[in-house]
C-alpha cells in the first residue's frame, strides 16, 4: 500500500491549533521524534506571527526531549496527560502554561474510547514497518497506540529506520471490550499472549509517512552509588526473607519495577541474590538492568509496555532480537498495567517515593507539596493491586538538607492502605499488620536517617491522641523549615510544646 511520504514540516502543517493529538510510545520509547519537533518549530513561527498555537497531547507515559521537550520550549502544549518527565515541560506545568492532569496510566485508553476528553484529531505513531495490508508493526513502546489508531480521525506515521524488521512478533496487541461488556483479560502468566502482533488501522486514515532514524535517547542512569546500592541490597534482603518464610512461593512471583535511578539499582541487586530463583517481570518499563539480568539468566521473561533502554542497550537488544524474542513481550498500557491482571498474577510492586511519612503515606510526585516532578505514572496501578507493595527511596536527599521520611507527606499519591513496605538505605520497615503508631516507630527506627530520628520521635510525642496522632499545626513543619532555612533539620518543636 502506498502512502504519501511527507517531510516532518509537511506533516506538522497538517496539525491545527487546539488539535487533540495521540502519540505512540511509553516513556521515551516508541515516542514520535521528528514530527513533534517540527510541530514545535511551527508553533514558534505561529506565535511570532501573533497567532495562537497550542495542541493537546495524549501519550502512553512520558515522551522525550524532542516531543515534550521541544513542544514545551515552544510553549505549544495546552492539555497534557497522563505522565511526563522532561525539565522543560515540568517548568510549563508548574507555571500553568501547560494544563497537566496526572493520571493512572491504565485508565487513559478507556477514558478516550468513551470520549471523556473529546475526539482524537491526529495520531502520530512511530512504527518499525507498515505491512502490505496496511497493518502496523510498532517499535520499543506500545502505550495507547491500539486505541489512538482506532479512534483518531487521521494518522501520521513515523517510520524509524533504526527499528529492524525483526520487531514483528515482539508485541501482543489486544483491545479489551469496554464496560458493561468487558470480559476477563486472559493472562495467567507473564508470557501469555492474548492478542495479535500488529495494529490494524483503517488505511484511509493514514495521511502521510515521515521517515526518521533515531534511537529513543533514554536518559542515562546515574552510576550506582553507596546509597542506591544499599537500597538495592535491602530490597533483595527483604524479598529473600519473604521467600525463606514461605510468604512468597518458592517459584517466586512476577516483579514490577518503577522508573529512575533507585529502581535501576534495585534490579541490579537481584543479579547477586542467587537464592532468589530466576525472576519474571510483569511490568510497564524494562530498563537496562533487566537486560543485564536476562543475559545472566537471572530474568527469564519480561512482559512490559516499553523497552526503556539507553541507546547502547537499545542497539544491543535490537541487534540481537533472536536472543530476546522468547524473553520479551511488549503490550498496550491498559494490559501491562491492568489492575485485574496485576492482582491475579500476584505481582510484587516496587516503586520509588520522593518522601514517605511516618504513618506510611507516600508522595511520589510533588516536591514540597506543590511542584510537580513527573507524575504518578503506573505506580498506583501496581501499588494498589500488587501482592506486596514496596516503596524505596534514600533516607536523606541533598546531603541531608531534606529528610525523605517526614511527619506528614506534603502530597499523598499512595495511602497507608496500599503501602506494605518502605525501604531506604538505612533498612526495611515492614508495615503489614501494624497500627499507625507501630508503623511510625518501625519507619523511624528502620528507615529514617539517624540525623532525623530524634526529631521524628519528638514529633510523635507532640500528638495529643487519636489513632493517627498528628499535631496538625506542626505536621508540615519539616517542609516549612525547608522553605524558611533550606534545611529540614533546623526544625524546632519547642514552639509547639
Ligand atoms: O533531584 O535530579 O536535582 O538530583 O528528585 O531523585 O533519588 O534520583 O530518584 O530518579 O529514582 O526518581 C519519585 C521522581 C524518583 C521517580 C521519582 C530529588 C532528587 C533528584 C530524583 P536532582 P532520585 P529517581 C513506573 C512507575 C513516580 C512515577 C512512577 C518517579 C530527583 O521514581 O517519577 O513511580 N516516580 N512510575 O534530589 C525534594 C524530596 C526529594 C527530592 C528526591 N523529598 N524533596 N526533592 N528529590 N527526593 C514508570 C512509569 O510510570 C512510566
Amino acid at each position: 500500500m502506498a502512502f504519501p511520504i511527507l517531510s516532518a514540516q509537511e506533516a506538522a502543517d497538517l496539525i491545527k491549533n487546539n488539535d487533540n493529538l495521540g502519540f505512540s510510545g511509553f516513556t521515551a520509547s516508541g515516542s514520535p521524534k521528528v514530527v513533534p519537533e517540527a510541530l514545535a518549530e511551527k508553533a514558534v513561527k505561529e506565535h511570532e506571527a501573533g497567532r495562537p498555537f497550542k495542541v493537546n497531547v495524549f501519550t502512553g507515559a512520558s515522551t522525550n526531549n524532542r516531543a515534550d521537550g521541544a513542544l514545551a520550549r515552544a510553549n505549544a502544549i495546552n492539555r497534557r496527560t497522563p505522565y511526563q518527565n522532561t525539565p522543560d515541560l515540568r517548568l510549563r506545568i508548574n507555571s500553568h502554561d501547560a494544563h497537566y492532569f496526572d493520571l493512572h496510566l491504565s485508565e487513559l485508553a478507556q477514558k478516550f474510547r468513551y470520549g471523556t476528553y473529546g475526539d482524537l484529531d491526529v495520531a502520530i505513531l512511530e512504527v518499525a514497518e507498515v505491512l502490505d495490508n496496511g497493518e502496523l508493526v510498532l517499535g520499543t513502546g506500545v502505550g495507547n497506540v491500539p486505541t489512538y489508531a482506532k479512534y483518531a480521525k487521521k494518522i501520521i506515521l513515523e517510520l524509524n529506520a533504526k527499528l529492524p524488521a525483526g520487531m514483528y512478533g515482539m508485541h501482543d496487541i489486544y483491545l479489551p471490550l469496554d464496560p458493561p461488556h468487558r470480559r476477563e483479560i486472559p493472562i495467567y502468566k507473564p508470557s501469555d499472549r492474548i492478542g495479535v502482533p500488529t495494529v490494524k488501522v483503517d488505511p484511509s486514515k493514514i495521511i502521510g509517512v515521515v521517515h526518521s532514524d533515531s534511537y529513543d535517547m533514554v536518559k542515562k542512569f546515574s552510576a550506582l552509588d553507596d546509597v542506591t546500592l544499599q537500597i538495592g541490597a535491602n530490597v533483595c534482603g527483604f524479598l529473600l526473607g519473604e521467600l525463606r518464610a514461605g510468604r512468597i512461593p518458592k517459584e517466586f512471583l512476577p516483579l514490577q519495577s518503577g522508573v529512575g535511578n533507585v529502581a535501576n539499582a534495585v534490579l541490579f541487586g537481584l543479579g547477586d541474590a542467587k537464592e532468589i530463583p530466576p525472576v519474571q517481570m510483569y511490568t510497564e518499563v524494562i530498563q537496562d538492568a533487566v537486560i543485564e539480568l536476562m543475559k545472566m539468566g537471572r530474568c527469564v521473561f519480561g512482559s512490559t509496555c516499553s523497552l526503556t533502554l539507553s541507546d547502547d542497550t537499545e542497539a544491543e537488544v535490537l541487534g540481537n532480537l533472536d536472543f530476546f524474542r522468547d524473553k520479551l513481550v511488549i503490550r498496550p498500557a491498559e494490559i501491562s498495567n491492568s489492575p485485574e491482571v496485576i492482582r491475579r498474577l500476584g505481582v510484587i510492586a516496587m516503586n520509588t517515593a520522593l518522601e514517605a511519612d511516618i504513618f506510611g503515606n507516600i508522595n511520589s510526585t510533588h516536591v514540597v507539596g506543590t511542584k510537580m516532578m513527573n507524575g504518578i505514572g503506573g505506580s498506583g496501578d501496581f501499588t494498589r493491586n500488587g501482592y506486596i507493595s514496596i516503596f524505596s527511596c534514600p533516607s536523606i536527599t541533598k546531603g541531608g538538607l531534606i529528610s525523605n521520611i517526614v511527619p506528614m507527606a506534603s502530597h499523598i499519591d499512595h495511602t497507608e492502605h496500599s503501602v506494605d513496605v518502605i525501604i531506604t538505605d538505612q533498612g526495611v520497615a515492614d508495615l503489614r499488620g501494624k497500627d499507625p503508631v507501630q508503623r511510625a516507630h518501625t519507619i523511624i527506627d528502620n528507615c529514617a536517617h539517624p540525623m532525623y530520628r530524634e526529631l521524628l520521635r519528638d514529633y510523635l510525642k507532640l500528638g495529643k491522641g487519636g489513632q493517627t496522632p498528628h499535631m496538625l499545626e506542626a505536621s508540615l513543619e519539616f517542609h516549612n523549615e525547608f522553605l524558611r532555612s533550606g534545611n529540614m533539620s533546623n526544625v524546632d518543636w519547642a514552639k509547639f510544646a
